[in-house]
């Protein structure tokens, strides 16, 4: 008998969705920072062992929408919700059982098979632990509730264990080499913008956006040339972006070349430019041109 099914990480911004996605996977198919709200698309990532395969949607983290870009994060996570097998929840044990947690948790633990992975648990006690776990009991419907850290990769298997024993059964979806449906472009604009997340403070990494206005390979040269708009929302911001003399910006194409590299296996050519879209997380427009289109999502 083979199994197969979708299933959807929700959880918390910040919770370690992506993070457990890409261990799950095996791969980098999610980027990763310590600032909420870092993944604003659902991402696919296969995996599969012996007889079964499963196809895990990462999402944005829940949160209260402020803006467009943020209204459009919520329907992702919505439509990701959809037609799925089973739900992987993901609660920050360093931060506890939140009433947001709590909120999910009560609307749909009785919908959809949920299965809780209590995250982090390599930076909090074993009393922070304990009162995660006891407060998760005032959900019996959970199928299985399981401590670990996805950053550390403990308890992964047992993790895995619960959410195979969840899958219906079903021929495997998607070719045994194929661990997500991300093109290489999208991959390289969120590699850039983890890099931008990472070295950018304040508000200003909240209002980047990143389209690639070339990707292309040099027949027979083994060279990737890729041109990036780094997108920020106001005039203030680009300066900041671009840094004294260049550096700021320097070092992001440095720290993104070198991601680059791995993810198409050949030396990288990357140019970057800085643009203002004034408020653009706030224009369906500007939100197209930068991959966050409206009409994508399921309704
Ligand atoms: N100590 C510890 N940190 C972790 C663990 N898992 C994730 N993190 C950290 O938590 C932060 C958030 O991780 P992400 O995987 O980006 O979280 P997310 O839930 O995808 O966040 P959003 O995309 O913003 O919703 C990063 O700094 C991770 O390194 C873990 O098991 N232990
Ligand atoms: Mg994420």
């Amino acid at each position: 008998m083979s199994k197969f099914g979708f299933v959807c990480i929700a959880g918390l911004p910040n919770a370690g969705k992506s993070t457990l996605i890409n261990a799950l996977v095996g791969e980098k198919v999610a980027i990763v920072s310590w600032r909420p709200q870092t993944t604003r698309n659902k991402i696919l990532g296969v995996t599969g062992g012996d007889g079964w395969q499963a196809a895990f949607i990462d999402t944005p983290g829940i949160h209260d929408a402020r803006n467009k870009l943020g209204e459009y994060m919520m329907k992702s996570v919505a439509g990701a919700l959809k037609d799925v097998d089973c739900v992987l929840y993901v609660v920050d044990a360093s931060r506890g059982l939140r009433k947001e947690d709590a909120k999910f948790l009560e609307t749909n633990s009785g919908k959809y098979p949920v299965v809780v992975a209590v995250n982090k648990q390599d930076a909090v006690t074993q009393t922070t632990l304990f009162e995660t776990l006891s407060a998760l009991t005032a959900y019996p419907e959970i199928k299985a509730v399981v401590p670990m850290s996805a950053k550390r990769g403990d308890n992964l298997d047992d993790l895995r264990k619960e959410l195979v024993a969840l899958l219906p059964e079903g021929e495997p979806m998607f070719p045994e080499d194929m661990y997500t449906d991300s093109s290489l472009r999208f991959m390289a604009a969120e590699i850039v913008r983890e890099k931008a997340l990472y070295l950018l403070d304040k508000e200003v990494p909240y209002g980047i956006g990143v389209y690639i206005q070339k990707f292309s390979f040099r027949e027979n040269q083994g060279i990737c040339d890729i041109l990036a708009d780094v997108v920020c929302e106001k005039q203030s911001h680009k300066a900041i972006v671009i840094g004294k003399g260049g550096a700021t910006l320097k070092k992001i194409g440095e720290a993104a070349r070198a991601d680059l590299e791995q993810l198409v296996g050949c030396q990288v050519y990357l140019e970057l430019y800085v643009r203002v879209k004034s408020e653009w997380r706030d224009s369906e427009f500007l939100m197209r041109e930068l991959g966050y289109d409206p009409k994508d999502l399921k309704d």
